[in-house]
């Protein structure tokens, strides 16, 4: 039985992590030379030499940086004023170039602003709130090197980080923590079934050990192609993939604009969003006009709560983008499965803790996606002797990227049509975060309930959580100002006896949300509305303001009390959806400075607090795409794809349907060779 039990363990580390940086904070990514020669968009990320020519600025303002005692967590362009960037032409020359800096210093925050040509910084904000920048990749590299031999008289084999945890009161606070992963078995290289422990790095040392669990086995854990060798019951599927015979329609100018069909955006990526859309325009396909539809559109965060309160588990509930950043976790994209063929790839360029340029490469991609599905289509059956049968194909344009934050891995798709709408989809694949337990039947639990989740293996829990991910969605219709939202209603008529031969039925009622208090919707489809983001100075020839709609998928809400500690952390999910007026500022749903904050700077409280006027504004519209997860079986060891969307739909913003005029495929167009 020996091997089969070991021990739950929190240790703290006398080392803080900033020491554990220096000692072995050697990232083992690849550092490259590697230069977009210069930025072409006033919205290009920073290029390598812009990078570099921060970490120099910011040693002449702070020696730390020189001598490696003032950490870079992470660096950004810090983007123009939108008015300039609206303003901006192609052959313009581009507004000065600054760089926002998350850093620590002597134990402290500061958010830097580091102007590149003038080679000076600033601004430094020290602390502006509770909380520190998100983890530098050292800050995982040097967890995971953690030494063995500081866990005494245990055995333990090999250790991995697992993320961090949130607030839970002052004690949290002396510095930063990060939870540790072990791992009993060496030989599997599946991370995530074996273990159940964590430990603590902090000051001082203590040791906490809960007791032997039952390890659960390894067997079953495999997943890598070529190393499973058991017989697959399912008939083969011939190889396939879609032909693209002239190739494909999109371009990419200057490194990140893309033009496709009658969409143009421009596509970076983020340490922290992993992906962002800007400036997103479709043209009239009447009158050809590049109309305004998104200035900016990304992932703000993605909390994952976990449901057990026990020791070691109950502070899992992650803030994946403001903690770990989506890009630095974002791997090259597999060619062929992740991506069709014919995608063209994009690599991300971020900063190391000590400012040098990292490639993240194949971190984006793009393709053109047919899934034989029809754009529109109809036939007559009312016209004898006629044989009108039209039907269009549906190609659309995907920007793709595939974060692995630890154990989940997570897609999102950016989905344009020619008709105008955009999709965005997160799927979720990857491992279940998982507990030990000493049954390995569910009969063996007899009466008792179960425990924080489903038996889904032998001696494995999959501990029952949720996943959401909140969307900042900067909808400029036409312009930025003069936009609205507005509630379009789906009331319940009662009709007197008497006037019909009906007794209900429902009519639209439009309501103007005055402010952002107004706009704090939980979706209901017993009280149903659309969701318009409108410009009634823009108006169609019927006199319709040009609008967009907002279009929830299939959704979750989170449940927590809102005094719960993750939930003050992640009251941006206490509504789905939020409109705010755009305020540069306010970019990251759950604060700038995530990693321990205490609540004190999200969504929720720019809402409650300001509850500013949003209608005929500026306005930024938020909404967070969530999942409940109770695992199952299928989950292990690594659980088949789960997808949720929502779409953000033209709503009289065209004249008629944009479409119409689209051609459809013919053979000769698509000869087989
Ligand atoms: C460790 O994993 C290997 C390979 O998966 C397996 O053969 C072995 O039995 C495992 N050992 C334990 C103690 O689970
Ligand atoms: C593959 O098959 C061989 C021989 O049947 C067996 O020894 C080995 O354990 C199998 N490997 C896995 C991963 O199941
Ligand atoms: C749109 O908003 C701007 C700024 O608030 C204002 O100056 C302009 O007059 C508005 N346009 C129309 C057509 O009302
Ligand atoms: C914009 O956001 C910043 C940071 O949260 C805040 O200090 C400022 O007061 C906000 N401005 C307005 C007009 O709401
Ligand atoms: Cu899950």
């Amino acid at each position: 039985m020996a091997d089969l039990l070991f021990h739950r363990i929190a240790l703290t580390l006398l080392l803080s992590l900033l020491f554990l940086f220096a000692t072995f904070g050697s990232s083992s990514r690849t550092r490259i030379k590697y230069s977009l020669e210069k930025p072409h968009h006033p919205l290009d990320p920073l290029m390598s030499h812009e990078i570099k020519r921060v970490r120099t600025i910011l040693s002449g303002h702070d020696p730390g940086f020189e001598s490696g005692s003032a950490i870079i967590h992470a660096m950004a362009l810090d983007e123009p004023e939108k008015q300039r960037v609206v303003r901006w032409k192609k052959g313009d020359r581009l507004p000065p170039r600054r760089a926002e800096v998350l850093a620590m210093s002597n134990g402290e925050s500061h958010v830097l602003t580091v102007d590149l040509s003038s080679g000076r910084v600033v601004s430094d904000l020290v602390n502006p709130t509770f909380g520190y920048p998100i983890l530098t990749m050292n800050d995982i590299v040097a967890a995971s090197q953690v030494r063995p031999t500081m866990i005494q008289n245990h055995i333990i084999n090999k250790i991995n980080i697992n993320k961090i945890n949130g607030f839970f009161g002052e004690t949290d606070t002396i510095c930063k923590i990060l939870y540790i992963l072990i791992l009993k078995n060496k030989s599997s290289k599946n991370l995530f079934w074996v273990p159940n422990s964590v430990f603590f790095c902090s000051v001082p040392t203590w040791i906490f050990d809960n007791g032997p669990v039952p390890v659960p086995k390894s067997t079953g854990t495999e997943y890598r192609h070529g190393f499973l060798n058991e017989t697959v019951h399912i008939d083969r599927v011939n190889p396939m993939s879609m032909e693209q015979p002239d190739g494909p329609s999109f371009k990419v100018e200057d490194g990140y604009l893309v033009k496709w069909a009658n969409w143009n955006f421009h596509i970076k990526p983020d340490q922290r969003a992993g992906m962002i859309i800007s400036q997103a325009s479709v043209r009239d396909s009447k009158t050809g006009e590049a109309r305004s539809v998104m200035y900016k559109g990304f992932a703000s965060e993605l909390y994952v709560p976990y449901m057990d309160p026990e020791e070691g588990w109950y502070s899992k509930a992650f803030m994946d983008a403001g903690e770990f950043g989506l890009g630095p976790t974002s791997m090259p994209l597999v060619p062929l499965n992740d991506c069709p063929r014919n995608a063209y790839y994009i690599d991300g360029i971020f900063a190391s803790p000590k400012g040098d340029p990292i490639l993240q490469p194949n971190m984006i991609c793009l393709f053109e996606r047919y899934a034989g599905d029809t754009s529109w289509r109809h036939s007559e059956i009312l016209l004898p002797g006629t044989n009108i049968r039209e039907s269009r194909a549906k190609v659309t344009l995907v920007a793709r990227m595939a974060c692995s934050v630890g154990n989940y891995d997570y897609t999102f798709d950016w989905e344009f049509q020619m008709d105008g709408l955009i999709r965005v989809t997160v799927a979720a694949s990857g491992m279940l975060m998982v507990k030990g337990t000493p049954y390995t039947n569910v009969q063996d639990l007899g009466e008792k309930e179960a425990d924080s989740g489903p038996l889904i293996s032998e001696n494995v829990i999959g501990v029952v959580h949720d996943h959401f991910i909140t969307f900042h969605l900067d909808i400029d219709i036409d312009e930025p100002a003069n936009n609205s939202f507005v509630k379009v209603h789906l009331e319940k008529q009662r009709l007197p006896p008497g006037e019909s031969r009906r007794k209900s039925y429902l009519k639209v009622k439009k309501y103007v949300a005055k402010t952002e208090k107004d706009a704090q919707i939980k979706l209901s489809m017993y009280d149903p509305y659309e969701f318009h983001l409108v410009n009634p100075t823009r108006r169609s020839r019927l006199g319709n303001p040009a609008g967009y709609k907002l279009v929830p998928g299939a959704n979750a809400a989170s449940l927590l009390d809102h005094d719960d500690p993750p939930q003050i952390r992640g009251a941006f999910t206490n509504n789905q959806i939020w409109v705010t007026r755009y305020n540069r500022s306010e970019q990251w749903a759950g604060g700038l400075l995530m990693y321990q904050s205490r609540g004190e700077d999200t969504l929720q409280v720019w809402s409650d607090r300001r509850d500013r006027s949003i209608e005929n504004e500026d306005i930024v519209l938020w909404y967070t795409l969530g999942f409940h997860h109770v695992p199952c079986q299928e989950d292990f060891p690594v659980m088949p794809t789960i997808a949720a969307s929502f779409e953000l739909k033209p709503v009289n913003f065209f004249e008629s349907n944009p479409i119409l005029g689209i051609t459809p495929f013919f053979e000769k167009d698509l000869q087989v060779c």
